[in-house]
């Protein structure tokens, strides 16, 4: 039992009522939170299984050397769109669902979704530091994009557990070599947790130094003002379009209107169906 904080002139704080209230607040302060056992262990096994399956499919279908040429090697792509597992499983996993739609509203986007086959001692591209919203260098007062990243691998020292500088979603610039040096985090966890984190957090993949592969799923939600970078409503050819939530998390609600009457037809028929 943690004993209780006294205060002095705080006349303003922060109460949790719940484990997700929890989660919130950290992630909305340092920027990411780890939620524990998110999937189960014949989950984990499947998601590892079909990642090297589809991985190995687009790979023939792209071609090993343009895969390599474009800095793609080690990354599956739009999962979800090859089976449901990953749209009913990953990409609406109640445990943090729930928390997404909390922070950034109902009406969101899922803009990627991508599997990382992080190799034994590889350089991969997201070794170094980044946010998702690349180039962007501006901070927001309520989070717009968020990320889940699900181990399938043990994320520690060894095998290169994924690291974040704490707060650094709230500040514009990148910060100093010694700042980062000081600061940084690495996730330690199992596979079946997930961090959730604000896609302006800067983050990297650490150095894997084991012998196999650490796999990892990563999903970014945005609201729908952010372009989705591979259009999943298309390559679902229709399927979930009428579903509320699911036509909205796969882009059919937010696409771009064809013409103004196009526009108007689609804004007549959801008034009538209500
Ligand atoms: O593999 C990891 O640990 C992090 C992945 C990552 O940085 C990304 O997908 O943007």
């Amino acid at each position: 039992m943690n004993q209780e904080i006294k205060t002095h002139g705080v006349t303003e704080r922060h109460i949790n009522n719940s484990e997700q209230d929890r989660i919130i607040e950290e992630l909305t302060r340092d920027g990411f939170s780890l939620v524990r056992g998110c999937l189960l262990k014949e989950e984990v096994d499947y998601a590892s299984r079909r990642l090297d399956e589809i991985y190995g499919a687009q790979v023939q279908e792209f071609g090993e050397d343009n895969i390599g040429l474009i800095h793609d090697r080690h990354i599956v792509r739009s999962m979800l769109a090859f089976d449901d597992f990953f749209l009913h499983r990953i990409a609406c996993n109640e445990c943090l669902l729930e928390i997404v739609k909390r922070v950034i509203g109902n009406n969101l986007s899922l803009s990627s979704q991508v599997g990382i086959l992080n190799p034994p001692s590889g350089e991969l591209y997201q070794t170094a530091w980044h946010r998702e919203l690349q180039y962007q260098h501006f901070t927001i007062s309520r989070p717009i994009a968020l990320q889940t990243l699900f181990a399938i691998e043990p994320f520690n020292e060894v095998t290169g557990g994924t690291f974040f500088i704490p707060g650094s979603h709230l500040h514009e610039m990148f910060p100093s070599e010694e700042y980062v040096h000081k600061h940084e985090v690495q996730i330690i966890c199992e596979p079946g947790d997930t961090v959730i984190f604000d896609a302006l957090a800067y983050h990297r993949a650490g150095v894997n130094r084991s012998n196999s592969i650490r796999r990892a799923i990563n999903n970014l939600y945005t609201v729908p003002l952010i372009q989705q970078q591979i259009n999943f409503s298309r390559m679902m050819g229709g399927r979930f379009a009428d579903d509320p939530f699911l036509s909205g998390l796969l882009g059919y609600r937010w696409q771009t209107a064809d013409s103004v009457i196009q526009w108007r037809r689609e804004h007549l028929q959801r008034k009538l169906s209500v």
